[in-house]
């Protein structure tokens, strides 16, 4: 069957960890979301997967401040902390492919420690290597500690600098989704408060309050998302933010056009 053109996925950290306790996975979360990445590549779509760090990245990366780079009094246990936040991605990312595998689903992981360098919106790397997998092979990636090539030695690349650039440079997306973990969208004012209401549309001249976790989250919480996904809605119409605990709706999005949850635009 001839591609549809391709779906870009974010599963965000805090769907598939419990981000306030070290290296918990949400395993049921995680199947749940490969169940309907099945269903998207029956409907005739190629996907692309990028995954968030969750509790098995940010905990350590912010008690240890590798997002500032290294510290030369500190130099050993950050070096150290390195390897240890590459193992735990690798081993977090073990479970998202091995659930991705149980359903039979075929797919090629790309460390960005093993193939990108430096940080934020323009790192450096061959983003190709995410077009040549063969017909229903899906390329994965993830935030990572990834190697920078000036004074500061090693910083953190988000999966949200990743969503931006596989999007925008990546032949024929459709769609570009962002599966949060706890919420429906964006929220007309801060999650905590029960009056709360998914926003339909998000645009960048919309002042949201937002909350982000500052304790936990290394790179740039919910401010970072939406700043990627409207510079990706420049190129790609369809970006959503939606809610990973309901991952059908992904289906319904690309069946009816229109679903629960937020369309970024511009
Ligand atoms: O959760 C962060 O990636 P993100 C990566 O996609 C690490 O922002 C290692 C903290």
């Amino acid at each position: 069957m001839d591609s549809k053109g391709r779906v870009v996925i974010k599963l965000g950290g805090s769907l598939i960890t419990d981000k306030s306790k070290s290296k918990t996975i949400n395993m049921s979360a995680i199947d749940k979301v490969c169940k309907v990445i099945l269903k998207i590549q029956n409907e005739g779509y190629n996907l692309v997967i990028v995954h968030g760090a969750g509790s098995y990245g940010h905990i350590l990366a912010k008690e240890m401040n590798i997002a500032d780079g290294i510290d030369r009094n500190n130099e050993h246990a950050q070096r150290n902390a390195v390897k240890k936040i590459r193992k735990d991605m690798l081993e977090l990312n073990s479970h998202v492919i091995e659930s991705l595998e149980n359903l039979n689903l075929r797919v090629a992981v790309h460390p960005p420690s093993k193939w990108a360098k430096g940080i934020g919106m323009n790192f450096k790397g061959d983003i190709t290597i995410f077009e040549k997998e063969s017909n229903r092979v899906i390329p994965v990636c993830f935030g990572d500690v990834v190697d920078r090539e000036d004074e500061f030695e090693f910083g953190i690349l988000s999966g949200d600098d990743l969503m931006y650039r596989l999007s925008v440079e990546i032949p024929d997306v459709k769609y570009t989704i962002f599966l949060l973990g706890d919420v429906g969208g964006v929220m007309d004012q801060p999650p905590t408060n029960p009056d709360a209401k998914i926003l339909e549309i998000w645009s960048k001249n919309k002042f949201v309050k937002t909350k982000h976790n500052s304790d936990i989250d290394v790179t740039g919480g919910i401010d970072l998302k939406l700043d990627r996904a409207a510079r990706i809605s420049k190129h790609v119409s369809e970006v959503w933010f939606l809610d990973g605990r309901n991952p059908n709706r992904i289906i319904e999005l690309i069946n009816d056009g229109d679903t629960i949850g937020t369309k970024i635009i511009a």
